[in-house]
């Protein structure tokens, strides 16, 4: 199976400003921002979309949680907040079938999204 895009960008054959890397996944800033800061956690499997996960998956998804803890402490995006966004197939505009975490702040948030 060709690999997605972010698995290309988790393997380090497409560049990305990576913040943060473990042994099961990878976060990069987003290439098109849409706040101050803007970051993709994506697991290392690339599991399309989230109802594409399975009983086994369950540790991982755990661990993606914590990570957008550890990576919001780490952007100094705690304090004021911050929003976890999962676009989910197409009428939410998913555009690489491979999981990912939207990790936004930097700025006031409106509530609903688009
Ligand atoms: O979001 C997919 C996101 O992926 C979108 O915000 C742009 C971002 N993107 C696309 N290509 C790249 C590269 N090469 N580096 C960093 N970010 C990228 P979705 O939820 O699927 O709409």
């Amino acid at each position: 199976m060709e690999k997605t895009l972010f698995q290309k960008i988790a393997d380090g054959e497409i560049p990305a400003t990576i913040v943060y890397s473990d042994d099961r996944c990878v976060c990069f800033r987003d290439i098109q921002p849409q706040a101050p800061s803007h970051l993709l956690l994506v697991p290392r499997k690339p599991i399309p979309r989230i109802e594409k996960a399975e009983e086994e998956d369950a540790g991982l998804l755990g661990h993606l949680m914590l990570c957008v803890g550890r990576i919001a402490r780490q952007e100094g995006l705690d304090e004021e907040g911050f929003r976890v966004v999962m676009n989910n197939g197409p009428a939410a505009g998913e555009a690489v079938p491979h999981l990912h975490i939207h990790i936004l702040g930097g700025r006031s948030l409106q509530w609903p999204p688009g």
